[in-house]
């Protein structure tokens, strides 16, 4: 029971209508809490005064929001929180070349925020029927949707920082409802993480820190899609093939033996998120926007995009790979030239033992990498 609303004023039916046109609506769990100020506002703030989001100013923009429901939706009761499955089982093995990049499993296929928003505005509307006023959020709200999702009982806070579903494991979104209704809560659930530590020693970056702290500006997730500018050269190495997110700490999780593959037809991967590497350095602005029309890959532009393809190649690429990397560093935008003269060094060192002194690629990319530098 939801210690902030008197039991005569929640309705208990209505509750279970709502779960009941949620999972209709295709989503895989739906619970609610009370709209109090998150449980973990307080290290949510040292997170930020420590620096850790980075160059993700809108997080601390947000900080009085984030801290308390009442500021976003003046009157919140409730949060009602749902979470959508998008695993879609593991990627052929014909599908993933050598020369292909990865790319994160959320955004193999079409962009959640519009496809969770449209299911949520229904709900809404449901509710406003009832005499509710609503605001509804996926992702990009000043919501710390993880307190509210723990709080709900959809999952535990997981060392990683994901939130983790014993059914779903860690391949989940969550969206959430703010309303002025008041609805029974759910129990929360215990942590099941134990003793395992394996999401923190799988991170390539180091990025998880401590037990539920991330340190956002070593992750992957975060160099490759929030982060504008220029990739630290420190940290490029340790990227791989990554192109956009990263799952290595969600890969890692055992929770994840349960899952199963989403009912949801939309997020089903496209050929634009399988394309050799070097491919898509030959995009243009028109044919980028046209590639990823309705994939979340979108929103970081072909500069960023092309910036971490740049990176891949240079650690995952070949001799082969140059003459696209060399039109590259002949790029108007700088961010994906020295990008490109960065991964042309890079292979360069990399094949230079076993190449001929006189390799024509190599004389070539040595004379571009000189002039730049001037
Ligand atoms: C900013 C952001 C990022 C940043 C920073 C991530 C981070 N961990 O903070 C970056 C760009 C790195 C990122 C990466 C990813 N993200 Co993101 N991100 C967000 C966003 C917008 C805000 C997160 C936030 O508030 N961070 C601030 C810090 C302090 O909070 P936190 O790390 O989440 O920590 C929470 C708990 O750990 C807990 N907590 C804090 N201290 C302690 C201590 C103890 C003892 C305990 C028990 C708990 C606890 O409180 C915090 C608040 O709930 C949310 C959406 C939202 N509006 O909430 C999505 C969100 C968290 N991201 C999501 C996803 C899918 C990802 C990626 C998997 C994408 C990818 N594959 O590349 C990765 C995962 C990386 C990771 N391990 O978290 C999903 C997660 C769903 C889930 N099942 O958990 C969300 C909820 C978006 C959504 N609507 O689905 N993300
Ligand atoms: S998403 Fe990748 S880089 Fe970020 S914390 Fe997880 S494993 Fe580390
Ligand atoms: S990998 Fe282990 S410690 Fe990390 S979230 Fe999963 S169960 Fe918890």
């Amino acid at each position: 029971m939801n210690p902030a609303v008197p039991p005569e004023s929640v309705e208990p039916d209505l509750r279970d209508e709502i779960v009941a046109r949620a999972r209709a609506l295709g989503f895989d769990s739906c619970k609610v809490t009370a709209a109090t100020p998150p449980r973990h506002g307080a290290e949510f703030r040292m997170w930020l005064r420590e620096g850790a989001a980075g160059e993700m100013e809108w997080m601390g923009r947000g900080e009085e929001k984030r801290s308390d429901p009442e500021k976003v939706l003046p009157g919140a009761r409730s949060v009602i929180v749902v979470a959508l499955n998008y695993f879609q089982g593991e990627p052929a093995a014909e599908s993933r070349g050598k020369t292909t990049g990865r790319i994160a499993r959320y955004a193999w296929g079409e962009d959640y925020h519009e496809v969770m928003l449209r299911k949520l505005e229904q709900l809404s509307e449901f509710l406003t029927t009832h005499g509710g006023t609503q605001k509804c959020y996926v992702d990009t709200g000043p919501v710390l949707e993880r307190d509210y999702a723990a709080a709900a009982g959809i999952g535990w806070h997981g060392k990683s920082t994901m939130l983790i579903d014993p059914q779903l494991g860690t391949w989940f979104f969550l969206g959430e409802i703010l309303t002025t209704l008041e609805l029974p809560a759910d129990a929360e659930q215990p942590s099941r993480c134990g003793i395992c530590v394996r999401c923190i020693a799988a991170c390539p970056t180091g990025a998880i820190t401590a037990p539920h702290k991330l340190d956002a500006r070593r992750c992957i997730s975060y160099l490759t899609i929030e982060l504008k500018g220029a990739i630290p050269v420190e940290l490029r190495p340790l990227m791989g093939d990554r192109i956009y997110g990263c799952d290595d700490c969600l890969d890692a999780c055992p929770w994840n033996r349960f899952a199963s593959v989403s009912r949801e037809a939309s997020f089903a991967s496209t050929p634009a998120t399988r394309m050799p590497l070097r491919d898509y350095l030959a995009l243009d602005d028109a044919q980028f926007h046209a590639l990823f029309r309705r994939s979340p890959i979108k929103r970081i532009k072909r500069r960023g995009f092309l910036r971490n393809v740049c990176v891949a190649l240079g650690n995952v690429g070949d001799r082969t790979d140059l003459p696209a990397l060399q039109r590259a560093a002949d790029d108007p935008e700088p961010l994906i030239a020295e990008h490109a003269l960065w991964a042309i060094e890079r292979i360069r060192s990399r094949f230079s033992s076993e190449s001929h002194p006189a390799d024509p690629y190599f004389e070539s990319v040595g004379t571009a990498i000189a002039s730049y530098r001037m």
